[in-house]
């Protein structure tokens, strides 16, 4: 059994790697051990500091992930600051920027960056989107953060109104976990 670390503070993501995982001889385990999360432009940026800092910490195989949600109609914010808006301000802060807009502006786009690190080798890049619109209205309960406002496309549920197992089938971190799996299981 390949014991994994997953450094992440967010209980549903370590929810989401599980039932994804949950076919192969592997223990995911996590670990909260507050990566610095660096001011970029990039998912891809704050997810390569963060696993150089693990790799001088740990010296066992270890994945963790940076995320964010793109809203079209405001340039792509909360983007790269996705945590810190949604701890100040929420779905409902985020349903009031986009107040009065109609579905075809509301249209978003979530991204998934995993990185899978070893210590002294280069850390690897794992990364899957899902585009979809902000709804009226929070709805389900369900999964965390935005799920109770994002609708995937072909969909007219949000990712609250899923099981986890359903929401990986669409979702960003369904898609950059499946890439992720295909390289864990050659390893
Ligand atoms: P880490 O410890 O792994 O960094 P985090 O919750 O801070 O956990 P991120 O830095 O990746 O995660 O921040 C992404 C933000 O976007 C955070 O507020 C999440 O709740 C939200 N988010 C990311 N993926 C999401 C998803 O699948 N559904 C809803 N919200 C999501």
């Amino acid at each position: 059994m390949m014991t994994l670390f997953f450094i992440t503070g967010n209980k549903g993501k370590i929810l989401e790697a599980k039932t994804k995982f949950s076919d192969l001889n592997i223990d995911i385990i996590q670990k909260d051990l507050g990566y610095p999360e660096i001011q970029t432009d990039s998912l891809e940026n704050v997810a390569l500091f963060g696993a150089e800092y693990v790799q001088k910490k740990l010296d066992q195989p270890f994945i963790l992930e940076d995320a964010g949600l793109f809203i079209d109609a405001l340039d792509g914010f909360p983007g790269v600051y996705s945590a810190y808006v949604f701890y100040k301000i929420g779905c409902s802060g985020i349903l009031t920027l986009l107040d009065g807009l109609n579905d075809n502006k509301r249209k978003a786009t979530f991204k998934s960056v995993y990185v899978y690190g070893e210590s002294g080798k280069k850390p690897m890049f794992f990364i899957g989107e899902c585009s979809g619109i902000i709804s009226k209205k929070t709805l389900g309960e369900h999964g965390f953060g935005y799920d109770p406002i994002f609708i995937p496309d072909g969909e007219i549920r949000t990712f609250a109104q899923m099981e986890t197992e359903e929401k990986n089938l669409f979702s960003h971190r369904g898609k950059s976990l499946e890439k992720l799996k295909d390289f864990i299981k050659n390893i």
